[in-house]
């Protein structure tokens, strides 16, 4: 693996344009539930029922009270060692390295304005492919909120509501079945084809269209560089798959005379 480290090394550091696509996988080490691996969320049938349009409709307020419990959580977690390492990069190469990310869980944006001091964090600041857990939007005229506070989620009469249109808001996060922001997914496909490195770190790759964006940048004969610590159906088509967690490679892999 100290082969391929190096290798993945001396391929980041001759690339103009890097790209990365992060998953659960890189929160992991912070304290956030996955959703496939053990104890993962979606492993209770409950979180792929919950995390639709129709499961919104038929009981929003169940769907309100695991959303509301997944804030609680990932609240009370930090970045770790691989959002923050990430987010020095991405200040230190800004304009030629971008971030996208599947994760909703809005680490990478606390890693970006922590490293960025009293700095622009906008360089290191995430592309999210599905939205939010920290932003509420209406499900009738989409207008986004900020959180006013904890849902009260004891019936659907204390959910909270629009306040232009007074109908329900909801979770600004995508569902299985809804489409991606066509502009976040559009700068992101630009991004991966336009990169000569896409280094994705801690995704199972199962989750179209965001899996599909490593690919991009191998159609346009950039290389593939994978942090995670298990196989997955992207590890055949990678240049260098690093065995291990984020939170310990990231920063080997980015920093190495600061890990040396
Ligand atoms: C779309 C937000 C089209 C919500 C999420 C049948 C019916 C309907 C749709 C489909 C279908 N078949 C396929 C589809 C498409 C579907 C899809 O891909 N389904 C899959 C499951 C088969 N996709 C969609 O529906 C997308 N929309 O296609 O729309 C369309 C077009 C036009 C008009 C209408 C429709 C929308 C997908 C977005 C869904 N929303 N999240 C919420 O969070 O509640 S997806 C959810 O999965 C999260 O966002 C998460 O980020 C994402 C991917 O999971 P991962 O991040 O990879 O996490 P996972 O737990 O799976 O893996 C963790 C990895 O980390 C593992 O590999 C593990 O080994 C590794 N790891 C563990 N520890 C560490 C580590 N790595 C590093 N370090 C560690 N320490
Ligand atoms: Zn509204």
């Amino acid at each position: 693996m100290t082969g391929s480290l190096e290798e993945a090394r001396r391929l980041l550091g001759h690339a103009r344009r890097v790209v990365f696509l992060t998953g659960a996988g890189i929160s992991a080490e912070s304290g956030v539930p996955t959703f496939r691996g053990p104890g993962g969320l979606w492993n209770s049938r409950r979180a792929e029922e919950l995390a639709t349009p129709d499961a919104f409709r038929r009981d929003p307020r169940l769907v309100w009270e695991w959303y509301a419990w997944r804030r609680g959580v990932v609240a009370s977690c930090a970045p770790n060692a691989g959002h923050l390492s990430l987010a020095r990069f991405l200040h230190a190469r800004r304009g030629e390295a971008i971030l996208v990310t599947q994760n909703v869980d809005g680490l990478h944006r606390v890693a970006a304005i922590q490293e960025a001091g009293e700095g622009d964090p906008a360089p290191a600041l995430p592309l999210e492919l599905h939205g939010s857990l920290f932003r509420d939007r209406c499900s009738e005229c989409g207008v986004v909120h900020e959180p006013a506070g904890p849902v009260d989620t004891r019936a659907e009469a204390t959910l909270p509501r629009c306040g232009v249109c007074g109908s329900l808001l909801r979770p600004d996060v995508v569902w299985f079945g809804e489409p991606l922001d066509p502009g976040v997914f559009g700068a992101a496909h630009r991004a991966a084809s336009g990169a000569d490195v896409c280094v994705v770190v801690g995704t199972s790759g199962l989750v179209h269209p965001a899996a599909s964006l490593p690919m991009a940048t191998r159609a346009a004969r950039g290389s593939v560089i994978e942090i995670n610590p298990e196989e997955t159906p992207l590890t055949r088509r990678v240049a260098h798959a690093l065995r291990g967690p984020a939170a310990e490679l990231l920063p080997r892999l980015l920093e190495p005379d600061r890990t040396a």
